[in-house]
């Protein structure tokens, strides 16, 4: 089942230059594509309706500084099982907890700075691509 989900690389992994290592897990994996992708600051309203879900929990305000605190690398990709595919190659959320191997239990100590972000279900795809890629068909 071919799916799209949406990548962010965060702050951290732009800044400490984890992109291209990270890009080619995502790309070696089997009939995935990056359809999309641009180094974009984000802005503070595209992250408050991102992490809408989130709002009132007390590491939401600096979840939120944290993503304004640099450029993210945001992409688009399409493939089989891409949806599950990447939430798993990124490991749980609390990157000690990660198993090495993953991309957060590689490169991540901090809970707020673990790197990546991808959506977690169709519905979750869908809704955070209308906010990145507005314009994407
Ligand atoms: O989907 P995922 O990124 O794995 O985790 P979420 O529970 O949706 O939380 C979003 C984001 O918030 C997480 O990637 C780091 C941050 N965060 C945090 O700083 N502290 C927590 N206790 C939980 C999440
Ligand atoms: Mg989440």
């Amino acid at each position: 089942m071919s799916q799209r989900t949406l990548v962010l690389l965060k702050p951290d992994a732009v800044r400490r230059g984890l992109v291209g290592e990270i890009i080619g897990r995502i790309e070696s994996k089997a009939g995935w594509k990056i359809t999309a992708l641009e180094l974009r600051a984000l802005e503070r309203p595209t992250l408050e309706q991102h992490y809408a879900e989130h709002e009132g929990k007390p590491f939401y305000a600096p979840l939120v500084e944290f993503m304004l605190s640099g450029p993210s690398v945001a992409m688009v990709v399409e493939g089989e099982r891409v949806i599950e595919g990447v939430r798993a190659l990124a490991g749980p959320t609390d990157p000690i907890a990660a198993a090495p191997g993953s991309i957060r239990g590689d490169y991540g100590t901090i809970v707020r700075e673990n790197l990546i972000h991808a959506s977690d279900s169709e519905q979750s795809a869908e809704r955070e691509l209308k906010i990145f890629f507005p314009d994407f068909a």
